[in-house]
């Protein structure tokens, strides 16, 4: 199974490496063919290159969407070296067999990002290099493809091992990379296109993901993890500048979306959100970051500790100095001051991302889930409703400052596990209930979650009393608004839709809170 190593096509995009390499099989005795660009850069460092178009006999034409699309090429490839008929048409047709294939593409995924034009993308859709990798892939048997920079020592530690020849086990590892990396491709151009024609549909839609990271371990230590961007611009976690600090775990990464896609919902004036187990613990708008992290931080001090803190505005200074008064793991934020930065520099563990900007949270989007045998595709959860959409259902009206903390309550609700119960005063979470089976108990836990603090405060009565408060879907029976007034809440947003509405409803009354129905909901499973 093995082969020796005697002709190479080398047709790279990304020259990184390339003169390096190529150097390193010409010294070896690999022959070197290449396209336009690929062979005068081997040219210009002194290499001896036979160029595409002259085993092809044809010019690279039309832009070079057609240069090595031919027979000359992919015979080369494709032919079976042990089998007879395959070996009379190479030499009838004057075909060389070529035993390395060395291809990255045009830069689809990096001209996206860029934002770049729509001709410009499409011009950057690769034909030529993915049918070349999947040939030479399919022909593993004989051929060596590689596709990505990083495996190029790892070719020539093979050849050095094995006297100038590839082993079977080697170019079937090296395939199974090119296949995954020309499915990637085109699911970047497919992701793409939808997006460009604005079709959202999760029919028809094909995923994959770049590999940007391997991961120390999973979410425990004892599993494999790795971290895949998908080529959109999304600023966030994965696109993200890292200042400092080592790099971020499975579960930082998990933590530090759920912070900053929470924080991004609120583009009018500073707030904060801390982060524990993908759950806020304390979430805050104030006038300036500091005091919404401040805030933010006395809805559930002893959650706060070891969370991660996202910012929707540039971190300066005294934020950073409030943020650095516990630990930390993470503080993401569209950009900080360098006096901030200064200020972080000392905490060593402590990561500081930036990303240049908000995401915006109204995007369409997909999002996925596993299950076993399959997985699950909706469109990302960017529903929102503005005070205009809310129909009051109570006797009681809510006050314009009620309103404003429904509002806010509602937002925060929606980034919560369901059942989610969220308890809100001046812009700022007092009580936060999450991910229980039932909503009664996320009522409770908020609540006592807003005791304990009251408590560590020293405050007279938890700030439950008078509190605002979101549900992330209906109230099913009246018990969960008995319980939201018996912990001192005045006023209460959820969707509405309900069987015992009117139960729930009449509940209220007796009660005398204001309750107002969005009539949209927001499951977070
Ligand atoms: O435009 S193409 O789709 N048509 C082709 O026939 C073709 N052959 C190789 N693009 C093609 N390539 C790509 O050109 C390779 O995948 C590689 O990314 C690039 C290298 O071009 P150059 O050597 O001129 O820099």
């Amino acid at each position: 199974d093995r082969i020796d190593l005697r002709r190479a096509l080398i047709s790279v995009s990304d020259k990184q490496g390339l003169v390096d390499f190529a150097k390193a099989l010409a010294s070896r005795g690999v022959e070197l063919l290449s396209t336009g660009g690929t062979a005068k850069a081997l040219r210009d460092a002194g290499l001896d290159v036979r160029d595409v178009a002259d085993v092809t006999g044809f010019p690279e034409m039309m832009d070079g969407r057609v240069k090595t699309l031919h027979p000359a090429v992919h015979g080369g490839l494709l032919a079976l070296r042990d089998n007879a008929e395959h070996r009379a048409s190479m030499e009838e047709h004057g075909v060389a067999p070529i035993d390395l294939l060395v291809v990255n593409l045009y830069p689809f995924e990096e001209t996206v990002a860029k934002g770049a034009a729509y001709d410009d993308c499409i011009e950057n859709i690769d034909i030529g290099g993915p049918a070349m990798i999947r040939a030479a892939a399919k022909n593993h048997a004989y051929v060596t493809t590689v596709v990505d920079v990083q495996d190029y020592d790892a070719v020539l530690a093979e050849l050095d091992a094995n006297g100038g020849a590839t082993t079977l086990p080697f170019r079937k590892r090296m395939a199974q990379a090119a296949y995954a990396r020309t499915a990637a491709y085109d699911a970047a151009v497919s992701t793409w296109m939808a997006q460009a024609i604005g079709e959202e549909t999760p029919r028809r839609r094909a995923f994959a993901g770049t590999l940007a990271q391997s991961l120390r371990y999973g979410e425990n230590p004892h599993q494999a993890a790795a971290f895949y961007t998908d080529g959109s611009a999304r600023p966030g976690v994965a696109t993200a500048r890292q200042w400092q600090g080592k790099e971020l775990s499975y579960n930082n990464i998990n933590d530090t979306d759920a912070a900053f896609e929470l924080v991004a919902e609120f583009t009018e004036g500073p707030a904060v959100a801390i982060i524990k187990h993908a759950n806020p613990c304390g979430v805050a708008r104030a006038e300036t970051l500091e005091q919404a992290y401040r805030r933010a931080f006395d809805c559930d001090r002893t959650s706060a500790f070891g969370g991660i803190v996202a910012l929707n505005g540039r971190l300066d200074a005294p934020t950073a100095r409030a943020i650095a008064e516990i630990f930390t793991e993470v503080v993401i934020a569209p950009e900080a001051d360098d006096e901030a930065r200064e200020i972080f520099a000392a905490k060593k563990n402590l990561r500081l991302l930036t990303t240049g900007g908000l995401p915006d949270a109204r995007a369409g989007g997909l999002t996925f889930r596993q299950v076993a045998g399959g997985f699950l595709v909706q469109t990302r959860d960017n529903g929102h409703v503005t005070q205009a959409d809310l129909r009051v259902v109570t006797k009681r009206q809510p006050s314009e400052a009620e309103l404003a903390d429904l509002m806010f309550a509602w937002t925060v609700a929606k980034h919560v596990k369901s059942n989610a119960i969220v308890y809100a005063r001046d812009r700022a979470t007092v009580g936060i209930g999450a991910g229980q089976m039932s909503r009664v108990d996320s009522t409770r836990i908020g609540r006592r979650k807003s005791e304990d603090m009251a408590e560590a405060l020293g405050l007279a009565a938890p700030l439950t009393e008078g509190a605002a408060v979101a549900s992330d879907a209906f109230f099913p029976f009246a018990d969960g608004i008995e319980a939201l007034a018996a912990a001192g809440a005045r006023a209460v947003i959820q969707p509405g839709g309900s069987m015992r509405d009117e139960e729930v409803i009449a509940a209220a009354d007796r009660l005398g809170l204001a309750m107002v129905f969005t009539g949209q909901r927001h499951f977070r499973h």
